[in-house]
Protein backbone atom coordinates (compact mmCIF):
# COMPACT_ATOMS: atom_id res chain seq x y z
CA UNK A 1 0.00 0.00 0.00
CA UNK A 2 1.32 3.61 -1.14
CA UNK A 3 1.35 6.25 1.12
CA UNK A 4 -1.86 9.36 0.94
CA UNK A 5 -0.92 12.54 1.80
CA UNK A 6 -2.83 15.61 1.32
CA UNK A 7 -2.80 19.12 1.74
CA UNK A 8 -5.51 21.00 3.05
CA UNK A 9 -5.87 24.95 2.75
CA UNK A 10 -8.70 26.01 4.56
CA UNK A 11 -9.69 30.40 3.37
CA UNK A 12 -11.66 31.53 6.76
CA UNK A 13 -13.58 34.27 4.91
CA UNK A 14 -14.44 35.91 8.43
CA UNK A 15 -10.63 36.52 8.48
CA UNK A 16 -9.26 38.08 5.03
CA UNK A 17 -6.24 39.75 4.23
CA UNK A 18 -5.94 43.69 5.58
CA UNK A 19 -6.69 45.39 2.94
CA UNK A 20 -8.67 43.08 0.87
CA UNK A 21 -12.22 43.52 -0.14
CA UNK A 22 -14.23 40.28 -1.05
CA UNK A 23 -17.71 41.32 -1.17
CA UNK A 24 -18.32 38.11 0.56
CA UNK A 25 -20.94 40.39 2.92
CA UNK A 26 -22.82 40.72 0.08
CA UNK A 27 -23.03 44.06 0.17
CA UNK A 28 -20.89 47.26 0.78
CA UNK A 29 -19.70 48.07 4.55
CA UNK A 30 -21.44 51.11 5.76
CA UNK A 31 -18.36 54.03 6.60
CA UNK A 32 -16.11 51.89 5.08
CA UNK A 33 -15.54 55.19 1.79
CA UNK A 34 -17.14 52.90 -0.63
CA UNK A 35 -20.19 54.50 -2.54
CA UNK A 36 -22.33 54.54 -5.88
CA UNK A 37 -22.89 56.92 -7.97
CA UNK A 38 -24.36 57.78 -11.87
CA UNK A 39 -27.63 56.38 -13.04
CA UNK A 40 -28.04 52.74 -11.04
CA UNK A 41 -25.90 51.60 -8.37
CA UNK A 42 -22.58 48.65 -8.31
CA UNK A 43 -24.55 45.49 -6.56
CA UNK A 44 -23.32 42.12 -5.23
CA UNK A 45 -24.35 39.27 -7.05
CA UNK A 46 -23.33 35.41 -6.86
CA UNK A 47 -23.65 34.25 -10.73
CA UNK A 48 -20.48 35.41 -11.85
CA UNK A 49 -17.60 35.59 -8.93
CA UNK A 50 -13.95 35.20 -8.98
CA UNK A 51 -13.82 33.68 -5.29
CA UNK A 52 -16.33 33.05 -3.09
CA UNK A 53 -20.02 33.64 -3.52
CA UNK A 54 -20.22 37.39 -4.25
CA UNK A 55 -18.43 39.77 -6.95
CA UNK A 56 -19.41 43.10 -7.56
CA UNK A 57 -21.32 44.05 -10.62
CA UNK A 58 -22.20 47.38 -12.39
CA UNK A 59 -26.30 48.54 -12.22
CA UNK A 60 -28.56 47.33 -14.71
CA UNK A 61 -28.20 50.81 -17.06
CA UNK A 62 -29.43 51.86 -20.47
CA UNK A 63 -27.73 53.42 -23.22
CA UNK A 64 -26.00 56.73 -22.69
CA UNK A 65 -26.00 55.73 -19.30
CA UNK A 66 -23.44 55.43 -16.33
CA UNK A 67 -23.06 53.42 -13.47
CA UNK A 68 -19.83 54.50 -10.68
CA UNK A 69 -18.75 52.50 -7.92
CA UNK A 70 -16.50 54.77 -5.64
CA UNK A 71 -14.19 54.21 -3.23
CA UNK A 72 -12.73 57.19 -1.52
CA UNK A 73 -10.47 56.90 1.33
CA UNK A 74 -7.00 57.14 3.43
CA UNK A 75 -4.80 54.09 1.77
CA UNK A 76 -1.40 53.62 2.64
CA UNK A 77 1.50 53.23 -0.08
CA UNK A 78 2.08 50.37 -2.25
CA UNK A 79 0.61 48.27 -5.03
CA UNK A 80 -3.26 47.69 -5.02
CA UNK A 81 -5.10 44.95 -6.99
CA UNK A 82 -8.30 43.64 -8.36
CA UNK A 83 -9.91 41.51 -10.49
CA UNK A 84 -12.42 42.26 -13.47
CA UNK A 85 -14.25 40.73 -16.03
CA UNK A 86 -16.24 42.21 -18.82
CA UNK A 87 -18.81 41.20 -21.05
CA UNK A 88 -20.29 44.47 -23.13
CA UNK A 89 -20.92 45.47 -26.07
CA UNK A 90 -17.06 45.97 -27.35
CA UNK A 91 -15.60 49.46 -27.51
CA UNK A 92 -18.51 51.15 -27.18
CA UNK A 93 -19.43 50.00 -23.33
CA UNK A 94 -16.63 49.88 -21.36
CA UNK A 95 -15.26 49.75 -17.86
CA UNK A 96 -12.87 52.58 -16.67
CA UNK A 97 -10.71 52.53 -13.64
CA UNK A 98 -9.63 55.87 -12.27
CA UNK A 99 -7.74 56.35 -9.80
CA UNK A 100 -7.66 60.30 -8.54
CA UNK A 101 -9.27 61.20 -12.28
CA UNK A 102 -7.16 59.49 -13.99
CA UNK A 103 -7.75 56.60 -16.34
CA UNK A 104 -5.58 53.71 -15.91
CA UNK A 105 -7.43 51.01 -17.01
CA UNK A 106 -10.30 50.39 -19.37
CA UNK A 107 -12.18 46.83 -20.46
CA UNK A 108 -14.26 46.20 -22.97
CA UNK A 109 -15.78 43.36 -24.84
CA UNK A 110 -15.57 39.70 -23.55
CA UNK A 111 -12.61 39.74 -21.04
CA UNK A 112 -12.29 37.11 -18.82
CA UNK A 113 -11.43 37.36 -14.71
CA UNK A 114 -8.09 39.63 -14.80
CA UNK A 115 -5.87 40.84 -12.47
CA UNK A 116 -4.77 44.41 -12.70
CA UNK A 117 -2.26 46.25 -10.42
CA UNK A 118 -1.85 49.78 -9.89
CA UNK A 119 0.68 52.08 -7.68
CA UNK A 120 -1.07 53.93 -4.71
CA UNK A 121 0.50 56.64 -2.74
CA UNK A 122 0.13 56.81 1.05
CA UNK A 123 -2.91 59.61 1.83
CA UNK A 124 -6.35 60.36 0.74
CA UNK A 125 -7.23 58.38 -2.85
CA UNK A 126 -10.27 58.03 -5.24
CA UNK A 127 -10.89 55.08 -6.86
CA UNK A 128 -13.21 54.83 -9.87
CA UNK A 129 -14.66 51.98 -11.42
CA UNK A 130 -17.19 53.81 -14.05
CA UNK A 131 -19.05 51.29 -16.34
CA UNK A 132 -20.20 53.67 -19.04
CA UNK A 133 -22.69 52.63 -22.32
CA UNK A 134 -22.58 54.86 -25.58
CA UNK A 135 -25.99 55.98 -27.35
CA UNK A 136 -27.10 52.34 -28.59
CA UNK A 137 -26.37 48.97 -28.72
CA UNK A 138 -25.49 46.36 -25.66
CA UNK A 139 -24.07 42.54 -26.26
CA UNK A 140 -22.96 39.80 -24.05
CA UNK A 141 -24.33 40.01 -19.65
CA UNK A 142 -24.32 44.17 -20.95
CA UNK A 143 -22.12 44.52 -17.65
CA UNK A 144 -18.93 44.89 -15.74
CA UNK A 145 -17.51 43.02 -12.50
CA UNK A 146 -14.94 43.25 -10.13
CA UNK A 147 -13.87 40.81 -6.91
CA UNK A 148 -10.92 40.73 -4.44
CA UNK A 149 -9.92 44.31 -4.15
CA UNK A 150 -6.74 45.00 -2.72
CA UNK A 151 -6.01 48.11 -1.11
CA UNK A 152 -2.59 48.66 1.12
CA UNK A 153 -4.50 49.75 4.18
CA UNK A 154 -2.74 52.94 6.65
CA UNK A 155 0.11 51.30 8.93
CA UNK A 156 -0.41 51.62 12.60
CA UNK A 157 1.84 53.02 14.55
CA UNK A 158 1.94 52.17 18.01
CA UNK A 159 3.67 54.07 20.37
CA UNK A 160 6.62 51.99 22.39
CA UNK A 161 5.67 50.42 25.63
CA UNK A 162 6.29 52.10 28.66
CA UNK A 163 9.33 50.72 30.40
CA UNK A 164 7.88 49.72 33.79
CA UNK A 165 10.46 51.09 36.14
CA UNK A 166 13.17 49.32 38.26
CA UNK A 167 14.35 50.51 41.88
CA UNK A 168 17.73 48.91 43.35
CA UNK A 169 19.90 49.57 46.06
CA UNK A 170 23.14 50.31 44.79
CA UNK A 171 25.01 50.55 47.79
CA UNK A 172 25.08 52.14 51.04
CA UNK A 173 26.97 55.10 51.75
CA UNK A 174 27.43 57.85 54.46
CA UNK A 175 24.71 60.24 52.81
CA UNK A 176 22.26 57.31 52.92
CA UNK A 177 21.19 54.59 50.87
CA UNK A 178 21.86 54.76 47.25
CA UNK A 179 18.77 53.89 44.54
CA UNK A 180 19.46 53.50 41.27
CA UNK A 181 16.25 54.48 39.14
CA UNK A 182 16.07 52.17 35.98
CA UNK A 183 13.75 52.78 32.88
CA UNK A 184 12.88 54.83 29.66
CA UNK A 185 15.59 57.33 28.79
CA UNK A 186 15.20 61.11 29.42
CA UNK A 187 12.48 60.06 31.87
CA UNK A 188 11.18 61.23 35.15
CA UNK A 189 10.14 59.43 37.75
CA UNK A 190 8.80 60.03 41.04
CA UNK A 191 10.64 57.87 44.32
CA UNK A 192 8.27 56.85 46.64
CA UNK A 193 8.65 55.70 50.25
CA UNK A 194 6.40 53.33 52.00
CA UNK A 195 6.82 51.45 55.73
CA UNK A 196 3.65 49.26 54.77
CA UNK A 197 3.67 49.60 51.55
CA UNK A 198 0.64 51.06 52.01
CA UNK A 199 0.97 55.24 52.51
CA UNK A 200 3.19 56.29 50.09
CA UNK A 201 5.28 59.27 50.05
CA UNK A 202 7.38 61.24 47.47
CA UNK A 203 10.68 61.53 48.20
CA UNK A 204 11.86 62.77 45.18
CA UNK A 205 11.47 63.45 41.40
CA UNK A 206 14.27 61.96 39.27
CA UNK A 207 15.19 61.90 35.46
CA UNK A 208 16.79 59.29 33.86
CA UNK A 209 20.03 59.91 31.73
CA UNK A 210 20.19 58.88 28.11
CA UNK A 211 20.17 55.33 28.81
CA UNK A 212 17.60 55.15 31.58
CA UNK A 213 18.96 55.19 34.45
CA UNK A 214 19.38 57.80 37.28
CA UNK A 215 20.80 57.43 40.29
CA UNK A 216 19.17 58.79 43.74
CA UNK A 217 20.28 59.04 47.74
CA UNK A 218 18.05 58.93 50.46
CA UNK A 219 19.69 61.41 52.66
CA UNK A 220 16.84 60.55 55.22
CA UNK A 221 17.94 56.92 55.89
CA UNK A 222 21.15 57.79 56.53
CA UNK A 223 20.48 58.72 60.51
CA UNK A 224 18.86 55.77 60.79
CA UNK A 225 21.19 53.97 59.07
CA UNK A 226 23.93 55.69 61.86
CA UNK A 227 21.56 54.36 64.32
CA UNK A 228 22.07 50.98 63.19
CA UNK A 229 17.86 51.00 63.49
CA UNK A 230 17.05 50.47 60.23
CA UNK A 231 16.06 47.07 60.02
CA UNK A 232 13.43 47.63 62.81
CA UNK A 233 12.38 50.57 60.84
CA UNK A 234 12.62 48.40 57.67
CA UNK A 235 11.11 50.71 54.27
CA UNK A 236 10.19 49.91 50.79
CA UNK A 237 11.35 51.85 48.09
CA UNK A 238 9.53 52.15 44.35
CA UNK A 239 10.07 54.63 41.20
CA UNK A 240 6.28 55.50 39.75
CA UNK A 241 6.33 57.16 36.35
CA UNK A 242 5.48 61.01 36.87
CA UNK A 243 2.53 61.25 34.91
CA UNK A 244 2.86 63.39 31.20
CA UNK A 245 0.01 66.11 31.71
CA UNK A 246 1.42 68.52 28.53
CA UNK A 247 -1.18 66.99 26.17
CA UNK A 248 -4.06 68.45 27.93
CA1 LIG B 1 -15.78 37.42 -3.79
CA1 LIG C 1 -23.57 50.33 -26.57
Amino acid sequence: MGELTATVTIRDNDQPVPGLVTFESGQIPADSGWSNSGNKPWYAQTDTVYEGSYAFRSGKITDAQESVLVLERETGAGTGYFYVRASTEQDWDALEFLLNGRVLGKWSGRVNWTKFEFALEAGNNRLEWRYRKDSSTFAGMDAVFIDNVFIPEVPVVEPPPATKPTLVVAGVTAEGLQLTVTGDAATEYDVQFSTDLNAWSSLAKVTTDDTGKAVFTDAASAEKLAQGTWVEATGFYRAVLVADDRGE
